[in-house]
């Protein structure tokens, strides 16, 4: 894919700190983010015809993948008009829906060291902080922040075909090993590509792109969960293009990556007075999160064996939720391998995180670097029950494990949160990345 010249892209500016033992924090200014590419217009390079519209792309042009990519541009992004992404201060602000010239809905931006390369986090033995505003994300719509280990310039050294790098948002990954994605390894999508039934401007082409993922956030204002997703793709969980079962499709379960992840969700796992509107952790006002990557010899290079959760509000630390149903060998607070076993054998799920080689090869995906994605979207598959309803709907909500937050299962239809909850958004700011102990305090 190549670059368009008729908007300038600029990107907006998000500055966050590295702190270190001690407690001081040095603002890294020179932050900024970039919008994902498949939100982009793509035109014939030269001129204004669509190479991809609604959700089909130009068969005139696109008679290959690489035929293409190699006619077709991406351009710069009006982050503000088109897609309702707004900086102020070390604030982001992503607003679900916006009406410009066509109808813009959610967005998915990366944080980025310079104007042409993504920021690189390594966050073992190291704490990840950020505040968060959810009280304008109500069921169905999920505002997102994690990592994916996509490559530091998008993929623009790799593939001779992609001449827009990181800069340009591309080279997206995740452990969905999403087949929505425009360009895939320097080449358009194009080739056996279907409509969504359901989605006005998405559809499925016949790859799709996989790597390891670390949820730290996926949230509304009703539930939350953090999870890993390891994937057996090259490099640990490197970006791979996938095709066929590879995808994790028909088999959800046989692919390159763990779809499911290894979730802490505190209303799933037993606490249903912990997170929301009025409770423990208030969502109804701005929080911060703050979560721990401990190795088993307290370095980066050691083995992951511990992702810890902690709260702060109003000047108060709010520790994790702890487990709460019969079936567990203990109460945890904490994602580690022996929750996961646990969990997964209480609640009688799938173990993909375990086939995936489980939270110590998620340690070595993490080792290799990621991206920090930061996102809201609204859920076409399964309208985001999984987060926040009983999830399957057909099961006595009763059973452990079903029910993952109080949102009804009718609730969460794009259709209808596109049109009853326009004005939804997230609001990320305050991102701190450091030792452990290093980006927060707080009371008891
Ligand atoms: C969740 C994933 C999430 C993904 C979602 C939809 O954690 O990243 O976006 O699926 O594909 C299930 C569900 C499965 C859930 C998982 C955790 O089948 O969809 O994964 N889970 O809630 N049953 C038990 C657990």
């Amino acid at each position: 894919q190549q670059v368009g010249n008729y908007t300038a892209e600029s990107h907006p500016k998000l500055p966050w700190q590295t702190c270190t033992r001690g407690g001081s924090c040095t603002t890294n200014s020179a932050g900024t983010v970039t919008l994902d590419a498949n939100w982009r217009w793509t035109h014939i390079t030269g001129n204004y015809t669509n190479c991809y519209t609604g959700n089909t792309w130009n068969t005139t042009v696109c008679t290959s993948g690489s035929q293409c990519a190699s006619q077709c541009a991406l351009e710069g992004a009006n982050y503000q008009q088109t897609y309702g992404i707004t900086t102020s201060g070390n604030a982001l602000t992503l607003k679900f829906v916006t009406k410009g010239e066509n109808t813009n809905i959610g967005s998915r931006v990366y944080l980025m060291a310079s104007d042409d390369k993504y920021q690189m986090f390594n966050v073992l033995n190291k704490e990840f902080t950020f505040d968060v505003d959810v009280s304008q994300l109500p069921c169905g719509l999920n505002g997102a922040l994690y990592f994916v280990q996509m490559d530091e310039d998008g993929g623009l050294s790799k593939y001779s075909g992609n001449k827009a790098g990181a800069k340009y948002g591309t080279g997206y990954c995740d452990s969905q090993c999403p087949r929505d994605i425009k360009y895939i390894n320097g080449e358009a999508n194009s080739d056996g590509w279907n409509a969504s039934p359901n989605d006005t401007n998405a559809g499925a082409g016949k790859y799709g792109t996989c790597c390891g993922e670390m949820d730290i956030w996926e949230a509304n204002s009703i539930s939350t969960a953090y999870t890993p997703h390891p994937c057996k793709t090259t490099n640990d969980g490197g970006q791979q293009r996938c095709t066929g079962q590879e995808c994790n499709t028909p088999d959800r379960y046989g692919g390159l990556c763990d779809p499911d992840g290894c979730d802490f969700n505190s209303y799933r796992q037993g606490d249903r007075t912990y997170y929301g509107k009025g409770l423990t952790v208030d969502t109804s006002k701005k929080f911060t999160i703050v979560t721990q990557f401990l190795t088993d010899n307290n370095s980066t290079t050691g083995t992951l064996v511990e992702i810890r959760r902690l709260y702060v509000q109003d000047g108060k630390v709010i520790p994790n939720s702890k487990t709460n149903f019969p079936g567990l060998i203990k109460d945890y607070d904490s994602v580690t391998q022996q929750f996961c076993d646990d969990q997964k054998t209480a609640f009688g799920d799938h173990p993909s995180f375990q086939n995936q080689g489980g939270l110590a090869h998620m340690g070595r995906s993490l080792a290799k670097g990621h991206v920090l994605v930061l996102s809201i979207w609204d859920d076409h598959a399964v309208n985001m029950l999984w987060l926040d309803s009983t999830y399957p709907t057909d099961v006595d909500p009763n059973k452990p494990g079903i029910a993952r937050g109080t949102c009804s299962t009718d609730s969460g239809k794009p259709t209808d949160v596109e049109t009853n909850s326009p004005n939804a958004q997230v609001i990320f700011s305050n991102i701190k990345f450091g030792d452990i102990g290093s980006t927060y305090s707080g009371n008891p």
